[in-house]
């Protein structure tokens, strides 16, 4: 019998490249959410998957940014912290990111000392010459890189970035039981769900101005209660939310539930109620409550 290996792989890149939709198709679980706009992931999310001989706990972190408020910072931390402990870093691109998208980053992972993978994603989107040009680009950018086109989308080359990666791990034990497949609870599957449905339904900074705060989850026999607040920064984003007779905060209510009774197969009675909490986004105490390490 083979040595068992493990590994910390992390998943960093450039904002909307494909670095959740990747975790989830590599792990083949729903351990991230998913949406066309940036920004979508706020923390470091662990997604595992093991086998008889191995366990890869990969990490799915914030798109790279210059943060603009304390929030922001935060995720930042996620993706330094997720770099300094890596023992295989990923970097995803789009096929038409011709860049890193920060220089610092740039450098720390050209610095890096662990096996790295450049993955070209979203190659379902060009034709078959534009990803050539793009791996020759990004092989000239990084000679010591493994360089692969993917669609984490259609899952294309998932599989053998997978075996892949399986390759480079180093040998030790499992860091987690093997039958897990993430590290956070079902009430932040819970918060990230809403969240999701935010991001599709409501314009521009209102979804990005918003924390959930589930404040309560149980499972009954027949049912799960879900108790959960949308948090705001400002009053008049709390009228946006709910809505001319409270229609919009109806309409997500709805949404969310549909997609929490298929998550966990089970009758779902969901309260969602709207609180400012004057510029959470910036505010030490706020931020730690909700899980963002503030300093
Ligand atoms: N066409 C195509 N779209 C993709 C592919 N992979 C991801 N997407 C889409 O790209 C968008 C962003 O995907 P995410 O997985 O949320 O991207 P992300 O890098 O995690 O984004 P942030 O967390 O916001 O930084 C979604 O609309 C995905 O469906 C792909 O291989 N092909
Ligand atoms: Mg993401």
């Amino acid at each position: 019998m083979n040595a068992h290996k493990s590994g910390f792989i992390s998943i960093i890149g450039n904002p909307n490249a494909g670095k959740s939709t990747l975790m989830n198709a590599l792990i083949d679980a729903p351990a991230s959410i998913i949406s066309p706009k940036v920004q979508t992931t706020r923390h470091r999310i662990l997604g595992i998957v093991s086998g008889e001989e191995y366990q890869m706990v990969f990490s799915d972190t914030p798109g790279i940014i210059d943060p603009k408020y304390k929030m922001q910072e935060s995720m930042m931390t996620f993706v330094k912290e997720s770099l300094k402990d890596a023992d295989i870093l990923i970097y995803l691109i789009a096929i038409d990111d011709t860049k890193i998208g920060d220089e610092k980053y740039n450098q720390k992972i050209k610095g890096h000392q662990v096996p790295l993978f450049i993955l070209i994603n979203k190659v379902d989107l060009s034709s078959q010459e534009e990803v050539e040009k793009a791996v020759l680009h990004w092989q000239n950018e990084y000679p010591n890189a493994k360089v692969f086109p993917i669609s984490a989308k259609m899952d294309f080359y998932v599989k053998e970035t997978k075996e892949a990666l399986i390759n480079e791990l180093p040998e030790g034990e499992a860091y987690f039981p093997k039958d897990i497949y993430t590290d956070k609870s079902e009430r932040f599957l819970v918060s990230e769900i809403i969240r999701k449905k935010m991001l599709f339904q409501f314009k521009k900074e209102i979804p990005y101005s918003v924390e959930i705060n589930v404040e309560e989850f149980k499972h009954t026999e027949e049912r799960i209660e879900i108790r959960a607040f949308i948090i705001t920064e400002r009053n008049s984003q709390k009228g946006i939310i709910i809505g001319h007779k409270g229609n919009a905060l109806k309409k997500l209510g709805t949404a969310a539930r549909g997609e929490l009774i298929k998550v966990f197969d089970k009758n779902i009675r969901l309260e969602l109620r709207v609180k400012t909490l004057k510029n959470w986004r910036n505010n030490d105490n706020y931020l730690k409550r909700f899980g963002y390490n503030a300093k």
